[in-house]
């Protein structure tokens, strides 16, 4: 039964959960500022994602007002995308309910960001925790989103969202939600900690060394870059040279993704030279690009009413895309409300 027919639409999210990194910003914003140009966005800041663990409500209120600044900074217009905060339309919620009811236990318990959040101690971390990826199917699913751009730690969940589409059209015997397609593309969709070339780069991670900030002066990119991990071996004649050097394929990495050269030209270009060449090269390349970001940041930041009013009139864009779908779902499913 041909329910509907599903028009190229992108949606992704970011959690508002603390200092943005490079690998947000190489992985996710600046990505979604090209998609702009050719599709219909939606960009979402996921607060309701970020109470899956513990936080400040002042300090969550304001990361939610500086991810909205970072992704205006890195190039998205909030006249041409649709930008707000998840919090702000109810269909997010009301949906993720529903795929709640349709997703399976074991479904969740398998997905290795859980396993990784939730550590040893699995049995007491929060249920939303738990059924996190239930509400990211309802993000997307929410406005029939055909595309998410997104870094590869997040292709599970997308995997699981198609898991969640099938089974919802299967159980009601309907093509109501389309099988969204990820979009993992470019040289940065994994970018790693700076401290542990086996560890992805991440906000939330303790060691402030292991990243750089999107609001890192020069001064603190170029600190920690110098003391990023490497080892004593030069640079190789191609990539693929560097097959067991993780640490270094990282910083090769986002120098490609920065310079936008392949890993094989950047390596070309420093052959035979030491990391203590190309580090300062590389320090020069994130503070140029950074720079600009972290300024036009400060100065969005100094008027947040601005920054409020322009996710009042995003998350209005949003809802109505997303009451209809809401209604048409407790249609579907036989609940009474709409
Ligand atoms: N290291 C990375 N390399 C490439 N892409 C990345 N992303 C995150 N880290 C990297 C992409 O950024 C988007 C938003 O991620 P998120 O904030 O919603 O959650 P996350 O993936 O869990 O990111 P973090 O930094 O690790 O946050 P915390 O520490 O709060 O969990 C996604 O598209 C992601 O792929």
């Amino acid at each position: 039964m041909a329910e509907a027919r599903f028009q190229p639409r992108v949606f992704s999210g970011i959690q508002p959960s603390g200092n943005l990194t490079l690998g947000n910003y190489l992985g996710a914003l600046r990505r979604f500022a090209e998609m702009q140009v050719s599709h219909e966005t939606l960009y979402c800041i996921v607060d309701l994602h970020a109470i899956t663990v513990w936080q400040d409500p002042a300090k969550l209120r304001n990361a939610t007002r500086e991810l909205a600044a970072a992704y205006i900074a890195s190039g998205i217009d909030p006249e041409k995308s649709i930008l707000f905060a998840q919090s702000a339309v109810p269909g997010h919620a009301q949906l993720a309910w529903v795929f709640n009811c349709v997703a399976r236990i074991g479904w969740m318990y398998r997905m290795s960001q859980f396993k990784d959040k939730a550590g040893k101690n699995a049995e007491n971390s929060s249920l939303g925790l738990l059924a996190y990826p239930a509400l990211m199917a309802a993000d997307i699913l929410l406005y029939h989103a055909t595309h998410v751009p997104v870094g590869e730690d997040q292709k599970q969940h997308i995997e699981l969202t198609r898991d969640i589409a099938m089974k919802f059209n299967h159980d009601y015997g309907t093509d109501f939600f389309p099988i969204t397609e990820p979009v993992i593309e470019g040289v940065a969709t994994r970018v790693m900690s700076l401290r542990d070339g086996t560890k992805k780069m991440s906000k939330s991670d303790p060691s402030d060394m292991s990243r750089i900030n999107l609001t890192d002066d020069a001064d603190a990119i170029a600190a920690k870059i110098r003391k990023a991990r490497t080892d004593a071996e030069p640079l190789p004649e191609t990539y693929a040279g560097l097959a067991g050097r993780p640490e270094a394929r990282n910083l090769v990495s986002i120098y490609a993704a920065l310079a936008g050269e392949t890993p094989d030209q950047v390596v070309a270009a420093f052959a035979g030279r030491a990391f203590s060449d190309f580090k300062p090269a590389l320090a020069d390349l994130a503070v140029a690009h950074l720079s600009p970001i972290s300024a036009r940041m400060g100065e969005l930041m100094a008027d947040p009413a601005e920054i409020d009013r322009l996710l009042a009139a995003g998350a209005e864009r949003a809802n109505a895309i997303a009451t209809p779908i809401v209604a048409r779902t407790y249609e579907i499913v036989g609940l009474a409300g709409r």
